[in-house]
């Protein structure tokens, strides 16, 4: 499998409780490199962008309110596989039904307030990494 790029959120129910660097170690520890971070505080226009493909979902007014109530960690991940590695280390988006070890097992709150964000296609995690970060921010 190829060397891969992923985009990943510390959400803001996991930087409140001081989970950043809780959530790093899981995300080395899996054999992921953090290629680029930052801590920003994303607005609701930036958060309605981000999340535009759950627009018409129920829970869009809700997610996009959770996403910019305070500081997160914006990252491009590497390694093998990186994509389903990181959705693998993460767990399911529902913390109840998410395997032991997990992320979002040992830390998510609910559905909304559930730690961490990646990305799931090739596709996605490239728009994804674009919006929030320039090519000389990123050093692999
Ligand atoms: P994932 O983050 O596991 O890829 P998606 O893409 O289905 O999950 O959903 C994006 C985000 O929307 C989730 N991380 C979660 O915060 C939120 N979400 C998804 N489904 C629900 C739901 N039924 N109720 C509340 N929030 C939800």
């Amino acid at each position: 499998m190829a060397i891969q790029r992923t985009f990943s959120i510390i959400k803001p129910d996991a930087t409140r409780r001081n989970l950043t660097g809780a959530i790093n170690a899981r995300i080395e520890e899996a054999g992921l490199r953090v290629i680029a971070q930052k801590r920003v505080h994303m607005t609701r226009g930036q958060a309605e962008t981000f999340y535009g493909v759950h627009k018409e979902r129920p829970f869009f007014g809700e997610l996009v309110g959770q996403m910019s109530a305070g500081p997160v960690v914006v990252q491009v991940l590497e390694g093998e596989d990186a994509i389903a590695r990181y959705r693998g280390v993460m767990g399911a988006t529902n913390p109840a039904n998410a395997d032991a070890g997990t992320i979002r097992k040992l830390f998510a709150l609910s559905m909304g307030e559930n730690s961490v964000h990646g990305s799931d296609a090739p596709e996605t995690a490239a728009v994804e990494i674009a919006q929030w970060f320039s090519g000389n921010e990123i050093v692999g």
